[in-house]
């Protein structure tokens, strides 16, 4: 019998419902393991991080927090943001931060449309709608660029730059990442989003390498949409989409959209990927830490069990993988149904269900 491998993982809950939908995704896969007659096991450490930590610390993180991640298999990520902490400042110390360092350059956001939701898209209950958003999140408009004050004028005649950040190298290995999914995928597919007629240097730029690295894949259909009517694609014609590949900003508004048009934000899981391997990758739902349900037991964990699934992927567990999908479907084909999907269960009672669906 070969020895059980133990994955060291790294929660960081941070802020608001964060915290109850990692206890929920902490459940479920340490029920997994308990199921597996040893083949693999879970190693937590959690880490206290976030708005709390920041109002008692003035940091969102330890000063060497990077380092004590660093050699972890994977980072497992709640949410993070609360009222009484400037959002900019949340976001850039912690989760930014990690992702960054860490040169977690692929962020992946399925959108999967689940038995049993309602989705303002789907015409009948078996259409088949399946797409993967890929969004470069190294740099565009999350480069961190540019300053506020810059005429000197104070209040009332201030001037602030955001400058976005375009690199061929960025580009080349995102686009690259999206065409290598595409051919994985039954749709081999890749559309590309811009607002290159409007943003003439950066986002061409994005247009030309696109156009060079598509030369590569001749077997992958391709398209280059504008984001504005994307979003309308999304909405009026989501079956012609496979893997979307966008820009940090666009890519995360476009995601959302998905999300909700398969039936709640609270569905959405994803991958901050450092492809290299060279750093740990961090595995997250979508969703923020949304303070106006948190606390109360009404989050829906399933954005959450989503992202373990990519999580178990990413650790060469493809049939776990595949057993929390299953657990998930059968959750919502069964109408257990946080408030956000129109349902009256509570955190708990889907973390059961997900937990009692792992041999569905
Ligand atoms: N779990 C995702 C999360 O906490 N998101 C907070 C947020 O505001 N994110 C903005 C962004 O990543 O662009």
């Amino acid at each position: 019998m070969t020895a059980p491998r133990t994955f060291r993982i790294a929660a960081i809950p941070a802020d608001g419902v964060g915290k109850e939908v990692v206890a929920a995704g902490r459940a479920v896969l340490d029920a997994l393991a308990e199921d597996s007659a040893g083949a693999f096991a879970f190693e937590w450490e959690e880490f206290p991080w976030g708005c709390e930590y920041y109002e008692r610390t003035g940091k969102m993180m330890d000063e060497d927090g990077l380092d004590q991640l660093k050699d972890f298999d994977a980072i497992y990520f709640g949410a993070v943001g609360w009222p009484t902490v400037p959002d900019h400042i949340s976001l850039w110390g912690l989760r930014l931060k990690i992702c960054q360092s860490f040169d977690q350059w692929a962020n992946i956001r399925p959108v999967h449309f689940l038995p049993g939701v309602t989705s303002p898209l789907r015409k009948a209950d078996d259409t088949e709608l399946d797409w993967v958003v890929v969004r470069e999140n190294s740099e565009g408009e999350y480069a961190g660029l540019g300053g506020r004050n810059l005429s000197g004028r104070g209040q009332g005649g201030e001037v602030a730059v955001q400058t976005a950040l375009f690199t061929e190298v960025g580009c080349e290995r995102i686009m690259r990442f999206a065409f290598d999914l595409a051919r994985t995928r039954t749709r081999r597919k890749v559309s590309s989003v811009t607002k290159s007629n409007a943003q003439q240097y950066g986002m061409v730029l994005w247009d030309d390498v696109f156009k060079r690295v598509s030369a590569d894949y001749p077997d992958v259909e391709t398209e280059s949409v504008l984001v504005d009517a994307m979003s309308a694609k999304f909405v009026l014609r989501p079956e012609d989409l496979s893997v979307v590949v966008a820009s940090n900003l666009n890519a995360d508004i476009l995601s959302d959209l998905g999300s909700a048009l398969a039936g709640s934000l609270g569905l959405a899981a994803s991958a901050n990927l450092n492809p290299e391997r060279r750093f740990p990758s961090m595995f997250e739902p979508v969703h923020g830490s949304a303070p106006d349900i948190a606390g109360q037991g009404l989050a829906n964990p399933i954005g959450a069990v989503g992202s373990a699934a990519l999580m178990l992927d990413h650790l060469g567990l493809p049939a776990q993988a595949a057993r929390l999908h299953r657990a998930i479907e059968a959750t919502t084909a069964a109408g257990i149904l946080t408030r956000d999907l129109g349902g009256t269960a509570t955190t708990d009672d889907v973390t059961k269900a997900l937990i009692d669906g792992l041999n569905a």
